[in-house]
């Protein structure tokens, strides 16, 4: 069992891959939640043979120059719109050969729900054996901190000066729509829950689909040691469910938030990022209530939001 994210690329336990899938040395910036989560798919993925594809992001970056590579494991770097088609492919091809090996295609926010979507949904559509993992850190980060259909509203990037007008793109609902045998959120807080479903992704057949709450320092405009902070808050808000979907139907909710506003103001206020548009609890509270008011539906468990508990509490005097 660990509480905390694994860090700095050391095995903490015997359970832990003995060479790090991502090494010490690598060019992500300090309190990168790609790094975070590096360091515990090194637990989860443990001895399994594991191979990355991945597209055009800051995990492609890093991988650094040859003869040098970030990665301990097979890597391919593809283009964007290429990445799940790739990923298809190799995985066709280690099953042709009798290969115990997993497939992991790892992209960005941009690669998964803008530039390299028509791929994605065409492996998912075909139920491909691969786990596709995206780590969101809601803008390109590789390019400069541009939008993405993944950048919440309000925040500043460097294409919305006023803070981005649109809603954030539901890429989990999206995928789950694809009916495919596993689709989970994953937040970088709770790294016992982290581990266990990286583990489960990894050993089910299928296409299994992650989104990972990736903080970004750079682009958030945050404190680096903050990261994991952020998504804690993010998590107990109420703004960023954990939840599991198998076969785009039974829901099951890992991680029960208190839907604290004063949560919800201390993630805004620590990313400025969200400075200038002003934004407050108050202003994002009704979206989260109506989002877990669907899924307390689709998860068949009846437990109130705050505002439906307050409401309810308030007709019953
Ligand atoms: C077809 C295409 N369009 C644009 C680019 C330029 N580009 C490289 S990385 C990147 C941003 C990727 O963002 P994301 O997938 O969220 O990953 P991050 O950089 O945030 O890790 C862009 C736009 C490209 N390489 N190929
Ligand atoms: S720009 Fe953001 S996502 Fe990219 S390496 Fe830096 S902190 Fe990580
Ligand atoms: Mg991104």
């Amino acid at each position: 069992m660990i509480d905390e994210p694994v860090l700095c690329g050391m095995a903490q336990s015997v359970h832990d891959r003995p060479d790090p899938l991502f090494r010490m040395g690598n060019t992500n910036c300090g309190g990168c939640g790609l790094s975070n989560l590096m360091q515990m798919m090194r637990h989860a993925v443990a001895q399994r043979r594991v191979q990355l594809i991945i597209p055009a992001c800051c995990a492609a970056a890093a991988g650094g120059t040859f003869p040098q590579s970030t990665y301990g494991v097979p890597t391919l770097l593809t283009t964007f719109a290429s990445a799940a088609a790739s990923a298809s492919g190799v995985a066709s091809v280690a099953q042709l050969n009798g290969e115990d090996t997993r497939v992991i295609c790892l992209a960005g926010d941009g690669g998964t729900c803008d530039i390299g979507f028509a791929s994605l949904s065409a492996a998912a559509e075909r139920d491909e054996d691969i786990l596709y993992i995206c780590y969101d850190n809601e803008i390109y980060g590789n390019t400069g901190g541009q939008r993405s259909s993944a950048t919440p509203a309000g925040a500043i990037t460097t294409n919305t000066l006023k803070g981005k007008p649109e809603q954030k793109k539901d890429i989990l609902s999206i995928m789950a729509a694809h009916r495919i045998p596993y689709a989970a959120s994953i937040s970088l807080a709770h790294a016992e829950d982290t581990v266990r479903k990286l583990g489960r992704a990894l050993d089910l057949k299928g296409f299994r689909f992650l989104h990972v709450l990736a903080p970004c320092p750079t682009g958030w405009k945050s404190e680096p040691a903050l990261g994991i902070e952020l998504v804690r808050l993010a998590v107990r808000s109420g703004l960023f469910p954990v939840f599991e979907i198998f076969d785009g139907k039974r829901y099951v909710v890992n991680i029960e938030p208190d839907f604290s506003d004063e949560a919800l103001g201390m993630y805004l206020s620590l990313q400025r990022r969200f400075q200038q548009s002003r934004l407050g609890a108050a202003d994002l509270r009704p979206a989260i209530d109506l989002y877990w008011e669907n899924l307390r539906a689709l998860s068949g468990r009846n437990v109130p939001t705050r505002r439906t508990a307050e409401a309810t509490a308030e007709w019953r005097r």
